[in-house]
């Protein structure tokens, strides 16, 4: 599965940075997209707004859709009670939902930080392969790698895939050196999400998410097998954010792990 391609797409998390990308970018790859979030959508008033906790919105929600991208979810480091809420039981309401409606695709938003600990590697080094150990460096790591594991067992359990995408830093440029390792850019983004959705017998597979990135630190192999072909780089970015930064310290805590600065001092969410 899927022998065609999924035209309805439900994307969690559709009022957030990624997914007002994705909103803007995935139509032209041929899908409708069904929104939630648990706040409004300007513009969008089909947008459905719940939180994922409510799990009778959720069943409305993933009824009829072809396959699911799940976004939603704190996206930097928080308590572990709201982690819990919304990123653990929120996307195992997620998964029961998709299982009992027979939703059999999605597509997980992981993160760089359910291995965020891995010691980066040095110019020369061998490229982190996604069998790496999981290694978070915050409750909100942690989660996403609950996520892979979630998915794992709604595939081995239920034979619900799911491709889980440890996505990089995914913003419309790199803004620091250690993006200029990490950056999907948001087209390789929807190039990337169009590919995990359509390729044929996933089963669970794990990718990282980037662009083709000069100074990439991690293996997009599993990524190209799916049929992701991405077309971007951050290196022409480089010259202006290494004259402003200088380049990496391997003996700076914050420049020594895939998950820099949230290994020592983690960006906190907001709310
Ligand atoms: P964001 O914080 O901008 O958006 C997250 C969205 O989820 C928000 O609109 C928020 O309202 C919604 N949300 C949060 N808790 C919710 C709940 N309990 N119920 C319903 N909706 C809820 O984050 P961003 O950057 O758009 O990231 C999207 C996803 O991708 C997140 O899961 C994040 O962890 C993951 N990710 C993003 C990266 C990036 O570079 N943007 C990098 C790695 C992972
Ligand atoms: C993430 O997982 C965050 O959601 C995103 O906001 C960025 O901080 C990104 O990682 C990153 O590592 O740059």
């Amino acid at each position: 599965m899927p022998a065609e391609k999924p035209r309805t797409v439900l994307l969690t998390g559709a009022a957030g940075g990624l997914g007002t990308l994705m909103r803007e970018l995935l139509p032209a790859h041929g899908y409708t997209l069904r929104l939630f979030d648990m706040v409004p959508i300007e513009g969008e008033p089909d947008a459905i707004t719940a939180d994922l906790g409510d799990r009778e919105a959720l069943r409305a929600a993933v009824t009829g859709v072809d396959a699911i991208i799940h976004l939603a979810g704190i996206s930097l480091e928080a308590s572990f009670d709201k982690i819990l809420r919304a990123n653990i039981e929120g996307t195992y309401n997620l998964y029961e939902a998709a299982r009992e409606a027979g939703v059999r695709r999605v597509v997980f938003a992981s993160s760089n930080h359910a291995v965020g600990f891995t010691q980066r590697p040095l110019p020369g080094d061998p490229l982190i392969p996604v069998e790496t150990p999981r290694r978070p460096d915050t409750f909100y790591g942690l989660s996403k790698s609950f996520g892979e594991d979630l998915a794992q067992l709604y595939w081995d359990l239920h034979g619900v895939e799911t491709v889980s995408v440890r996505i990089g830093s995914c913003f419309p440029e790199p803004t620091s050196v250690r993006m200029l390792s990490v950056w999907m850019s948001p087209a390789d983004g929807a190039r990337l999400f169009d590919a995990a959705l359509t390729a044929e017998n996933v089963g669970h597979t794990v990718v990282y998410g980037s662009s083709d990135n000069t100074r990439l630190w991690w293996d997009l192999t599993s990524a190209r097998a799916l049929g992701y072909e991405p077309q971007d780089d951050s290196e022409p970015y480089a010259a202006k954010l290494v004259a402003e930064h200088g380049e990496l310290d391997p003996a700076n805590p914050d420049h020594a792990h895939l998950g820099g600065h949230f290994c020592t001092n983690p960006p906190i969410w907001p709310h």
